[in-house]
């Protein structure tokens, strides 16, 4: 079902559970192709997500600060093309939040294992911020910290499911979000990890 958590932000419950088998082959695929690797953040830290992307952009973090590149800095290669079933799924979760022709140019995948997290940031890196973020959860559910437009703003707590929905347009595209640290368990398909898609247009 279709929950609107603020104007500009929807959570489509179970959105993506009927393509999870297309979505799992595609995963696989893309990731034969460029492997999970922790990002080094400006700061110096490992970070305890494992990142790769699809796509003809890619998000990308190193000492030097936080950037979009069409190559892949582990191989030199372009990032591996963005599987049909992710950009279509995106484009339809998108429509269905009330974002009609979204058109994802890249797609962030990250990777959870226990005790992972993500702390509160905001995403800026895109150049057209008028453009919604979609972002899928797979795999082991988590606990989703949902702040204001301010870092002090205290977030609120929304547990997302494997196939949860998320987007993200217009006022609340800005908002400042984290995940909590990832807890132990074992999802049938993803096995002991969550995985989250982020598609943007980042372009
Ligand atoms: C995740 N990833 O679960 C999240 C899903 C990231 C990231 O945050 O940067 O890789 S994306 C959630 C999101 C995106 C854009 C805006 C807002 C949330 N928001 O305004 O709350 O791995
Ligand atoms: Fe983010």
């Amino acid at each position: 079902w279709r929950e609107q958590l603020c104007p500009g932000a929807v959570l489509l419950h179970g959105f993506a559970v009927p393509d999870e088998a297309a979505i799992f082959a595609a995963l696989h695929r893309v990731t034969s192709e460029a492997p999970f690797r922790h990002l080094i953040t400006p700061g110096g830290f490992r970070m305890s997500v494992a990142m790769l992307n699809c796509g003809t952009h890619g998000w990308v973090s190193d000492r030097n600060g936080y950037r979009y590149d069409a190559i892949d800095p582990e191989s030199g290669k372009p990032w591996p093309r963005m599987p049909d079933v992710f950009r279509k799924l995106a484009r339809d979760a998108a429509a269905s939040a009330g974002f009609e022709d979204f058109e994802p140019d890249a797609c962030l995948v990250n990777r959870y294992e226990p005790g992972a997290r993500l702390s509160l940031h905001q995403d800026k890196n895109e150049r057209d911020l008028g453009a919604p973020i979609v972002s899928v959860s797979l795999g082991l559910p988590a606990v989703f910290l949902w702040g204001g437009l301010r870092r002090e703003d205290r977030p609120v707590r929304i547990p997302l499911m494997h196939g949860d929905v998320m987007a993200w347009g217009g006022p609340s595209r800005l908002c400042y979000h984290g995940i909590l640290p990832l807890k132990e368990g074992n999802h049938p398909l993803m096995g002991g990890y969550r995985i989250n898609l982020t598609f943007r247009k980042a372009t």
